[in-house]
């Protein structure tokens, strides 16, 4: 269970933790008409740090767009400083911070384009989301009986509550028989993603990972993994992955704002070569986590550190 702060951003103010409610009738709880983001504020070195914070807040903006919520009420740039703030408001140095716009109350119907947009942020305090050793160890992985949502179904790209119910689906299956996640096939029986991550592949020296075509979310973890690789001079090929290469891939690791790294060591019982974290995933891991923790430069400007003034407007 997540431990509540104080304040939770809502439509431009803050109020307390126990007011922010909705009514039973909000269309998003019957239609599913919500888009949100995970964004993670890393304690760095240099303060606490909300990672790649613009590219976040777009997504939102393009999942928002795509159901035709285009009016929020913030430009993108309101948007980005109330992460901030809701972060510095609560006095947290390391937290993950969620976004969410949704329909909320007025009309009862799948016609949704008549109902309040709202817009809250709340952040909490998040710890490693595939258990603590995972980063270390990899987890225990199964391919889902569950096909990924197909493309002209409901859009991959949009980050939005409804997608999640097929991300469910596989993720309670791959827990009800003992797996940490599930990895979904897409439509036509490539690999897509976990319930929760983006996946790559290794072989051979080789770095591979679904193309968005194959029903994933463009994950913006999975953008910084494919900048630190490339720029580590890896081979990286985006192209569509058959299912037993996961068998027999020399490494295989998810990523994601909550996951970040995570290294995959059995897919459907079958050990991914010795078992335990590869050599690649190591490099990449670390790396990444170099940078999210201000040990190592942030070459890429990825990090929005907070600063004083931005506590302001609280
Ligand atoms: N695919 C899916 C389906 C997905 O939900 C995520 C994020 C990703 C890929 C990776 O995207 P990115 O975070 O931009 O690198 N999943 C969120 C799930 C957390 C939750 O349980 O809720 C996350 O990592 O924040």
């Amino acid at each position: 269970m997540i431990k509540p702060t104080a304040k939770i951003w809502y439509n431009g103010t803050f109020i307390d933790w126990d007011e922010a409610k909705v009514h039973v009738l909000t269309h998003a709880l019957h239609y599913g008409t919500s888009v949100f983001e995970g964004i993670r504020c890393y304690d760095t070195e240099n303060g606490p740090a909300l990672f790649r914070l613009e590219e976040h807040v777009r997504r939102m903006f393009d999942s928002a767009k795509i159901y035709r919520m285009e009016d929020l009420g913030f430009s993108r740039e309101e948007f980005a400083q109330a992460c901030k703030d809701v972060t510095q408001v609560n006095g947290l140095s390391s937290c993950y911070i969620r976004p969410v716009v949704f329909r909320g109350f007025g009309d009862v119907g799948v016609r949704s384009l008549n109902n309040p947009i709202e817009c809250y942020i709340a952040c909490w305090e998040w710890g490693r989301y595939l258990g603590a050793e995972a980063l270390e160890e990899g987890v225990d992985v199964c391919v889902s009986s569950w096909t990924r949502i197909a493309p002209n179904t409901l859009p991959a790209i949009a980050k939005v509550a409804a997608n999640y119910m097929n991300s469910q689906l596989i993720l309670m299956e791959a827990n009800q028989h003992g797996y940490t996640e599930g990895i979904a096939l897409d439509a036509a029986g490539y690999v897509s993603e976990g319930s929760g991550e983006n996946i790559f592949l290794i072989r051979d020296g080789v770095i591979y990972t679904p193309p968005l075509g194959t029903s994933v979310l463009p994950g913006i973890t999975r953008d910084s993994i494919i900048q630190i690789a490339l720029d580590l001079n890896y081979p990286l090929r985006e192209q569509a992955i058959p299912r037993e290469w996961l068998y027999i891939a020399d490494e295989l690791f998810f990523t994601g704002t909550a996951a970040e790294v995570t290294p995959i060591r059995s897919v459907d019982r079958i050990k991914v070569a010795e078992g335990r974290r590869g050599p690649v995933t190591e490099h990449i891991q670390s790396e990444f986590l170099g940078i999210t923790s201000g040990a190592k430069e942030d070459r890429y400007g990825w990090l929005s550190i907070l600063d004083a003034r931005s506590s302001a407007a609280a």
